[in-house]
């Protein structure tokens, strides 16, 4: 398979810096050779970057980076879009403000195609912020809201070509949602997977079925791998981190699902931050998690030390 490696140092949307390294450490922990070692043509297109961007006054204050991010948003549904026309975009982070623009992207190939686009979530949060609800005006914590069209970001963000359907985004591994994201899930059709039903039911039963609509619905489908998914001691090198995440061989076991299903055509790898981790361990785990998406079975694996 194609596979086209897109980088995008955004840092914009969080408040510890350290993403903007995310591209190259993906780059240095191998991720070109070793989905090269699996058979796929691996295409490195570089990384994205924008111009200066204008200054965006909001009325709630707290917000950061308006500006920039609109911009980011902006031209990642444009290189989103064009990237998507053949293979598998990797997009590389960078925090997750970017999946606002590369899921909207996405969401417009998918829909010029008469395909919904659907929408996994592995992450600790929800991400389901607006403009007027965040608090900490960290805006990696809006992507979701925003591409499933939730209002407050018309003026701001640039308008949808395709909103995503709530009903077709499935999170796993939430454990930390803000009141007002809270309220805002109680409005919309996401599923949305905590540890606690991860625990009960196990994550491969709650994937299959989630796989089993992609696939009924001839849907094209969008994974969004945030760091702060996996426990903090798997994956140390991310600013959010929140105890009782997924453990190495559950994070394995989604991406050798999502292989065998056959369905993923676009992926995000976000909220790597180089500056947090510990000789590299984060960003090689990441590595062998997107092989494990693109098909290196558990008996393949080369030996690594952590
Ligand atoms: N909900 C919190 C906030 O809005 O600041 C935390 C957001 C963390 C977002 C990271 C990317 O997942
Ligand atoms: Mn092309
Ligand atoms: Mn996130
Ligand atoms: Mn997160």
């Amino acid at each position: 398979m194609i596979c086209k490696l897109i980088g995008i140092p955004l840092q914009d949307g969080a408040s510890q810096l350290g993403c903007q390294m995310g591209p190259s450490a993906l780059r240095v922990a191998g991720l070109a050779g070793t989905l090269e070692s699996l058979g796929h043509d691996v295409r490195d297109l570089g990384n994205v970057s924008v111009g200066a961007a204008m200054v965006m006054p909001h009325a709630n204050q707290a917000i950061r980076n308006l500006g920039p991010v609109a911009a980011w948003t902006e031209l990642l549904a444009e290189v989103a879009y064009r990237e998507s026309d053949e293979g598998m975009p990797i997009f590389m982070g960078g925090d997750h403000a970017l999946s606002a623009g590369t899921v909207a992207g996405v969401s417009r190939r998918a829909a010029e195609e008469g395909k919904p686009l659907f929408v996994l979530w592995l992450d600790a949060h929800t991400d389901l912020h607006s403009l007027q609800s965040t608090q900490s005006g960290n805006l990696h914590g809006v992507p979701v809201a925003y591409f499933t069209g939730r209002p407050g970001f018309e003026g701001y963000f640039p308008p949808l070509a395709a909103p995503v359907d709530g009903a077709n985004v499935c999170m796993i591994g939430i454990r930390s949602v803000d009141p007002a994201e809270r309220a805002a899930l109680e409005e919309t059709q996401i599923t949305v997977h905590d540890m606690r039903t991860i625990d009960e039911h196990g994550v491969a039963a709650l994937l299959r079925d989630f796989l089993e609509r992609v696939s009924a619905a001839g849907g094209r489908l969008h994974v969004s791998l945030d760091v702060d998914f996996l426990e903090p001691t798997v994956a140390p090198a991310v600013g959010t981190t929140v105890p009782g995440g997924a453990t190495f061989r559950e994070a394995h076991l989604v991406m050798e699902m999502l292989h065998d299903s056959g369905l993923v055509t676009s992926l995000d790898l976000v909220e790597l931050n180089p500056f947090l981790d510990e000789r590299g361990r984060t960003a090689l785990l990441l590595v062998d998690l997107t092989a494990s998406l693109l098909g290196r079975k558990v008996l393949d694996r080369p030996t690594r030390s952590y």
